[in-house]
């Protein structure tokens, strides 16, 4: 892919270099600022949530470039960990990057205001002052080579929850939690929790086990509530308007826990949602790793930290059923939505949509990897790409050589597409291909 020398992101120019793969059409997000307009959803949902946290501290500016050091050493990341990879992240170069998730600020903010041999350990950018950062939310804009389909987009949004207390307040915040809710399963989540602590899913050594338990229950009680509370809220626009049935018995939402890894939390969890007959990934959770509370200047407290997946749960909220929409600019979008209120996402007329396959040889060096031809898909084609599936893949008999299939469908959200433009765009995506990603179409 040629690269310029320079590139831009929100007015600030940076080198690039062998590592350089952002492309414009990712630049072109980050200027959006979704979460700053107060009728979109996804700002809506972010105050929502915001005020479910009174005494947390709120972040939602902090600028989208960080360092590798902040997305992922500071976090532990493995030097060979997958989530470092060029086929997986947008590198501006070698050392910065397009955050892959709102984490990569934890350690920036737990340090803020903190100082270790008269040096600032850290130093929240944008403008934030540094308050003692011991439980703060993050909202922000992520990015992420990723497939393309309804639920994954390679720009999204995250919110970081993270909430540390000192060793000998937490048994005591969590009873005063379970006096005020009372036995988790009593709450309008239908919580089906088959997850253990233990040895696929540890405690770290530097926790005692009772530690990690308090701290899971604590941060478990704090996501359903606001879970249950938000959705609740979503129920009761619907019925209010007429969508739902004024009557009905409580609802309900089942919210399932499920063991999962991440470099900078142990034991860790995802929390899924069923939607649409499915379950819906939501989040990641977990007790955060000491090693990041230590480097922060804080050895002497322990904490809970969990990420959201904004779209996903604004999916949920609001109807939404395809994360384009989020970033569709039509008036009929934007108009649904006030700042505050929850509604239900009445679909515009769908537009009639096209598939293309092409199939191809991969190139002899077998350096070929999806999210490239995702990527590519992107430029070319924009958000008129509404999936891109491999359908088949094989090895030929004699030679050796792998051909691939991928099925692209095209489907515009806002307007009427002819089919000489759809065609266009499927022999740019062709020949980008062969010029590109070294293939050989057959
Ligand atoms: C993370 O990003 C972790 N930083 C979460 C975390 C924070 C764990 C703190 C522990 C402690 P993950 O890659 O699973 O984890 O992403 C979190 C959520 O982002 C997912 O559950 C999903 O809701 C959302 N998400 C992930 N990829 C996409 C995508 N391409 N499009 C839309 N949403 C996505
Ligand atoms: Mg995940």
């Amino acid at each position: 892919m040629p690269v310029p020398e320079t590139l831009s992101v929100l007015g600030v120019t940076h080198a690039t270099d062998g590592w350089t793969n952002t492309t414009q059409a990712i630049l072109d997000k980050t200027g959006r600022r979704l979460l700053h307009q107060p009728s979109h959803p996804l700002a809506i949902l972010k105050d929502l949530i915001f005020d479910e946290f009174p005494d947390f501290a709120h972040y939602d500016s902090l600028d989208p470039v960080v360092s590798a050091y902040q997305n992922f050493d500071s976090l532990g990341f493995a030097q060979d960990h997958p989530g470092r990879s060029k086929t997986d992240t947008y590198y501006i170069n070698r050392d910065t990057l397009l955050r892959t998730h709102t984490s990569a600020h934890q350690l920036q903010l737990l340090a803020a205001g903190k100082e270790r041999n008269g040096e600032l350990l850290g130093r929240a950018k944008n403008g934030v002052a540094a308050p003692e950062n011991e439980r703060f939310l993050v909202a922000a804009d992520v990015y992420r080579r990723d497939e393309i389909d309804a639920s994954h987009y390679p720009a999204f949004h995250q919110m970081e929850g993270v909430c540390t207390f000192s060793r000998n307040e937490v048994r005591d915040q969590l009873c005063k939690t379970r006096d005020a809710e009372g036995p988790i399963a009593s709450s309008a989540a239908r919580l089906l929790d088959t997850t253990e602590i233990g040895a696929s899913n540890p405690v770290q050594p530097e926790h005692s086990a009772e530690e990690a338990a308090v701290l899971a229950e604590h941060m478990k009680r704090t996501m359903n509530r606001m879970v249950v509370r938000i959705l609740t809220k979503a129920v009761e626009a619907q019925r209010s308007s007429g969508a739902l049935p004024a009557e009905g018995g409580q609802a309900e939402f089942p919210v399932r826990w499920i063991d999962a890894q991440f470099p900078f939390t142990s034991p860790s969890w995802e929390m899924e949602v069923l939607f649409q007959g499915e379950w819906l990934e939501i989040c990641g959770c977990g007790v955060m790793k000491q090693t990041i509370l230590n480097d922060a200047g804080t050895p002497g407290r322990i904490g809970w930290a969990f990420g959201f997946g904004l779209e996903r749960l604004a999916m949920l909220l609001f109807g939404i059923s395809d994360i384009r929409l989020f970033w569709s600019s039509d008036p009929r979008f934007a108009q649904q939505f006030s700042p505050g209120q929850i509604n239900a996402f009445r679909p515009f007329s769908r537009y009639p949509s096209c598939t293309k396959d092409v199939s191809f040889w991969l190139p002899a060096s077998g350096d070929f990897h999806e999210n490239d031809l995702m990527d590519l898909v992107r430029e070319v084609a924009g958000d008129l790409v509404e999936s891109v599936r491999r359908i088949d893949s094989f090895a030929h008999p004699k030679t050796g050589k792998i051909s691939q299939c991928f099925r692209i469908t095209y489907c515009s959200m806002d307007r009427n597409v002819t089919n000489g433009e759809i065609n266009a765009i499927q022999e740019r995506v062709r020949s980008d291909m062969v010029g590109r990603l070294g293939v050989s179409l057959r």
